[in-house]
């Protein structure tokens, strides 16, 4: 892309509604838009970043073996008063009613049209295990919308549903979500915590919500300092295997880490005063067991290997995609402006032209804009006349990890310099060595498709 037709509109001026650095910076790099309160649009820089985090849990869930799918964000109101839960809801739901009276309703969430869906089409165990998920636009009327994307009113979500024979099939599927999660989490560069959590309106006892550190974060959390060492890494899970997937959710789940909900005073005090941590973090995901509570009232059945009809056992997953945005850049930031990690970065590098219009530098940033492209990346390339300081601010604030500045004079010796946006380090190096860098930089985010 090049700067000078692209649509970036950058703000000088810090907003003053924006109470927290993700905010601000959110809106100063021209990403989003506040249409009402709650309410955004996503700007094109804004939008490419959701597009890549969307891509990343797509990929996690597909190798989780879960199945996308897409369900409409307008639902009738008689499949949540089949559940009971249409008045239970309250306030939150966004009630509607079309031309011919019916009642209708923006949908926060999906349990019940997973499980119409389901019972429509499914009637054996042999169909099982499976677990449906989609991306879709979600609302719920906050009564304090806030923070830009953190807490809005319409959000992205990732929602996913599995449905099992038995309660064992189904914690097996809470147990490969939450294996799944942590590895989107850590490709995104995040370091999400799952803790145990308290319910709420969707149900169940058994739920675990995962959670970003970090000071502006709205919930109030208790952690043992050792679940912080803890990473996945590139460790190959074998989905199918129960055993191994719940090793990996014991050992991630044996540290102390709660939300102040199901936060135990004296679990906490036990551990080693040096251990014990009281911090803040946003919550990224959650995930929930809550066996029939839906399939039982909305008769969603199977015939097991017994030849009995059984409610099915059903968990929901969901995974805060547009809140990830803020949640990213809270965790990623300096004072001068947004750091992407290189999992989710709208751009793969910035190139900035010292010299607009000096032939050599036009001719040199080309050619990197090419072969940068050639490799399968996405380059941004200011080619715009404006002075070298206002350039390198618009690439500071936007946040592109990597950055590859021409000019008339490194030319002249045949370099470029390729600088490191989270260390501010720079090298000196010919223009094909530094496209070969950022290559490889970018292999295993690339690999890791
Ligand atoms: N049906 C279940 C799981 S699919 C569900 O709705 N879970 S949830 O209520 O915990 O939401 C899932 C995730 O969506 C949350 O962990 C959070 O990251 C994100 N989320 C929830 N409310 C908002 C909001 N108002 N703005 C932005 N993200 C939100």
């Amino acid at each position: 892309m090049r700067l000078s037709r692209y649509f970036l509109p950058v703000l000088k001026e810090t907003p003053s509604e924006a109470q927290i650095v993700s905010h601000r910076y959110m809106l100063r790099a021209g990403m989003i838009k506040q249409q009402a309160a709650g309410i955004y649009s996503w700007l094109p820089l804004g939008f490419r970043v959701l597009a890549r985090i969307e891509e990343i849990v797509h990929q996690e869930q597909v190798r989780a073996g879960h199945i996308p799918m897409l369900m409409p964000t307008i639902q009738p109101a008689d499949l949540w008063q089949e559940s009971g839960r249409y008045d239970a809801y309250g306030p939150e739901m966004l009630r509607i009613r079309d031309r011919h009276d019916r009642d209708m309703l923006y949908g926060p969430t999906n349990e019940e049209m997973i499980t119409d869906i389901f019972r429509a089409h499914v009637e054996s165990y042999k169909q099982l295990p499976m677990t449906l998920y989609h991306i879709q636009w979600k609302f719920r009327d906050e009564v304090r919308p806030r923070f830009g994307v953190m807490r809005g009113r319409e959000f992205l979500m990732k929602d996913g549903y599995n449905f099992d024979v038995d309660k064992d099939a189904a914690l097996h599927a809470y147990n490969r979500h939450m294996v799944s999660y942590l590895r989107t989490y850590e490709r995104m560069g995040l370091k999400a915590i799952p803790m145990r959590a308290d319910s709420g309106p969707i149900g169940g006892d058994d739920t675990h919500e995962f959670l970003v550190l970090a000071s502006t974060g709205e919930s109030e959390v208790f952690y043992d300092s050792a679940v912080t060492d803890l990473t996945l890494g590139n460790r190959a899970v074998d989905y199918a295997d129960r055993a191994a997937v719940k090793a990996v959710c014991d050992e991630f789940t044996a540290p102390y880490a709660r939300t102040d909900e199901t936060h135990d005073e004296a679990l906490f005090n036990a551990l080693p005063e040096a251990r014990r941590k009281v911090g803040r973090g946003i919550e990224v995901g959650q995930i929930f067991y809550f066996g029939t509570k839906y399939s039982e009232p909305m008769g969603a059945v199977v015939v097991n290997d017994q030849g009995q009809r059984v409610p099915v056992h059903m968990g929901s997953h969901g995974i805060g995609v547009s809140r990830l945005l803020g949640a990213i850049i809270e965790a990623s930031h300096d004072d001068k402006g947004i750091i992407w990690p290189e999992g989710v970065t709208p751009f793969h590098c910035g190139i900035v032209n010292l010299k607009q219009g000096d032939g050599a530098a036009d001719a040199a940033c080309e050619g990197l804009y090419q072969a940068l492209t050639a490799k399968g990346l996405a380059p941004l390339y200011d080619d715009r006349d404006e002075r070298a300081g206002a350039k390198f601010a618009t690439m500071d604030l936007i946040g592109l990890p990597w950055r590859i500045t021409v000019g008339p004079r490194g030319l002249k010796n045949g370099v470029v310099e390729l600088t490191s946006r989270r260390t501010g380090e720079s090298e000196e190096m010919s223009p094909e060595a530094a496209v070969a860098k950022v290559a490889e930089i970018y292999t295993p985010h690339m690999a890791a498709n």
